[in-house]
């Protein structure tokens, strides 16, 4: 009771913070040292997943087409790498820096206008740069949505296409935005009879090109427009139900069929489910719903730095009760507040039936963001890491299952990513983009704690890898291009029957290479190396450990199979039995 008053008096004042911020746009990830020259890039939580700096010689901010045409033309010329940014670099994977430091970045931060929108087709043409939050407003404003997104709105069409972004469908094309691309404009590099630059407008009737071009990496060149195929403005009915996880390896798939707008949150030690029951309905239905998800609120700097001293002091004692028991207030807190749901302005219970626009996707920290002192997005602050892949749906009932062997061996042992929104699982379908889903799929999502120091390993650090890999190798799930850590990519583009395509492709763009990096060119199985072999690699998600120095033999973490898949190598205390420096207290759960 006490925690739930706290809670609500938290939530109170960063309500009242929150009505006197001014807004400030987000600052550009790119700072320069003198005048766009001598610029380094980082991803919005500030690091890549090798710790590592990077540096370019030059940023570029066109404002139309013509400028960009220029120059990628003058770049082509000189032979200097190329990368396009956005205002946001969400990407987790280093996919954003050219090699070398002499690099060009080309911001897509002017490139935000919406060009035309076309009621009787139903069609929208935009720039690359514009929000995910502005293609939903605008549309709306005329009466149209584009039905399935992310569910952050601050990233940009470019990006978010670039790495197959997708909310949750299996209907219809399914939740990939680039499903509903029907139309791009791409800016690659030629040689000099073209001038060094060919401008090409690819749309179905070149089916090879656009398939290629719709999930791309951002290694064939810069998209400066996207013609986005829209539909009729409808409601949508929204449900979260909590239920016991037993059966969730037999409903998981059904639930998904059910539902056009389903997914399923899991919080596996806690043995619970949270279904969100969510359809279309008639757009006379009664309701004016706002899902304005607490996860992408404002939150007060100084709550987030004290969140994550706890999860410090927890890591550094080995309180993996202490994490269950903070998982199952946040869980219930969550969940007693409709998760940010509200219908005119109040959260009284379900359902909430609201339009499609204000339920689809959110992101109110966005307005707050980067303001200095106060207010903040959840994630910035805090120092994790994201795994996720989509496993087919032949196959993700053992999947779900081997998961919760894992938990019946260690009950406490995935309270961590509880603690940071459970474990999110959404539909996706197979998609006609060579780099695009190969089959019907759940994705599945995890954040979980990263160390400040890259040689300290975490708690059930083992247990976590060895689902990683699991999903990864033994399902061969297929990472979100735009998350995971270095291990994520291995063998990944074996996956794809259409890898071939796509290089073939990318090879007519850009034989060069000059939007392509090292980076880039391991991830498409160009060249060895995508995971790094160093002292601790293993617990960054560098490398699968193949020897001990791998982890932390220092902290008593060694190179271990797997507990039930044995071809995994984890990072595991020595005596697994006694879990060493885990003090769990076995009857609070
Ligand atoms: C809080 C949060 C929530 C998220 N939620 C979801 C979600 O619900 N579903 C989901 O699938 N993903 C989600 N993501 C991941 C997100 O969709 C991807 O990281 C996305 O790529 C970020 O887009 P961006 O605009 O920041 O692009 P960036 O990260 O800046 O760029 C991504 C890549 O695209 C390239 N690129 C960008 N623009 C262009 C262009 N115009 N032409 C050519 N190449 C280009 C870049 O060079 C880079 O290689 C989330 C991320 C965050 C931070
Ligand atoms: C930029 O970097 C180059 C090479 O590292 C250096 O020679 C030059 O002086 C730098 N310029 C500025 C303005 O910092
Ligand atoms: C598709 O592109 C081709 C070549 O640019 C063009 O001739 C054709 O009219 C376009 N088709 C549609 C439906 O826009
Ligand atoms: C846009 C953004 O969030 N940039 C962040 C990048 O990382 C640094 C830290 O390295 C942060 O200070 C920035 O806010």
């Amino acid at each position: 009771m006490r925690n739930l008053l706290q809670v609500l008096k938290f939530t109170l004042i960063f309500f009242f913070i929150n009505r006197v911020v001014i807004s400030a746009p987000p600052e550009d990830p790119i700072k320069c040292f003198s005048k766009n020259t001598n610029c380094t890039i980082t991803n919005a939580s500030g690091i890549f997943p090798d710790r590592s700096t990077c540096k370019v010689g030059k940023a570029m901010y066109p404002t139309t087409e013509e400028e960009l045409i220029s120059i990628v033309a003058s770049a082509t010329k000189n032979k200097i790498k190329m990368k396009v940014a956005t205002r946001f670099s969400h990407s987790i994977p280093k996919l954003v820096c050219p090699d070398g430091q002499k690099g060009l970045l080309i911001s897509t931060n002017n490139l935000n206008k919406i060009l035309k929108i076309d009621k009787e087709a139903k069609t929208m043409v935009v720039e690359s740069g514009v929000t995910l939050r502005e293609i939903i407003s605008e549309a709306a404003k005329v009466g149209l949505a584009l039905p399935y997104t992310p569910y952050w709105w601050g990233i940009t069409i470019g990006g978010l296409i670039a790495t197959g972004a997708h909310g949750s469908s299996l209907w219809g094309k399914g939740s990939a935005v680039h499903e509903y691309v029907v139309e791009l404009r791409i800016v690659s590099p030629s040689n000099s009879q073209d001038g060094y630059v060919k401008v090409r407008s690819l749309n179905e009737s070149d089916q090879d090109h656009l398939n290629a071009a719709k999930v791309s990496l951002g290694v064939l060149g810069v998209i400066s427009q996207v013609t986005l195929q829209l539909e009729s403005m409808f409601k949508r009915s929204l449900t979260y139900l909590m239920k016991d996880d037993t059966d969730l390896g037999d409903e998981i798939i059904s639930f998904g069929r059910k539902h056009e707008f389903g997914d399923v949150t899991w919080y596996p030690s806690q043995h619970k489910v949270a279904y969100r029951i969510d359809d279309r309905v008639p757009i006379n239905s009664h309701g004016d719903g706002l899902y304005d998800f607490i996860a992408f609120r404002p939150i007060l700097s100084a709550e987030l730095a004290l969140t994550r001293a706890k999860e410090e002091v927890q890591e550094a004692t080995g309180d993996a009760n202490g994490k269950c028991n903070g998982a199952k207030l946040l869980t219930s807190t969550l969940a007693s507040s409709g998760y940010g749901l509200t219908n005119n302005g109040l959260f009284l219970g379900y359902p909430i039936i609201g339009f499609n626009n204000r339920m689809q996707s959110s992101g109110s920290c966005l307005d707050s963001l980067n303001d200095g002192m106060i207010t903040i997005c959840p994630w910035e602050g805090q120092f994790y890491h994201q795994t996720s892949f989509s496993i087919p749906l032949s196959m993700v009932k053992n999947f779900i299952e081997d998961v919760q062997k894992l938990v019946e061996l260690e009950p406490y042992s995935l309270c961590g990513l509880e603690l940071n929104n459970g474990i999110l699982m959404r539909y996706v379908t197979a998609s006609s983009a060579y780099l695009g889903k190969t089959e019907d799929a759940v994705d599945f999502f995890f954040t979980y704690y990263r160390s400040k120091d890259p040689l300290r390993p975490r708690l059930f650090e083992d247990i976590v890898e060895e689902i990683e890999q699991i999903g990864l190798f033994k399902y061969r799930g297929l990472p979100h291009w735009g998350k995971n850590r270095n291990l994520g990519f291995v063998g990944a583009i074996q996956k794809y029957p259409n890898a071939e395509k796509f290089l073939k492709v990318k090879e007519e763009y850009d034989s060069l290479g000059l939007f392509s990096s090292e980076w880039t060119d391991q991830v498409l199985g160009l060249k060895e190396g995508v995971t790094i072999l160093n002292d601790g690699c293993a617990l960054e998600g560098l490398c699968i450990c193949s020897q001990d120095s791998h982890c932390a033999p220092n902290y008593g973490y060694f190179c271990k199979p797997g507990r039930i898949y044995k071809d995994a190598r984890v990072c595991a205390p020595r005596d697994v039995k006694k879990t060493e420096g885990q003090n769990v207290l076995k009857d609070e759960l």
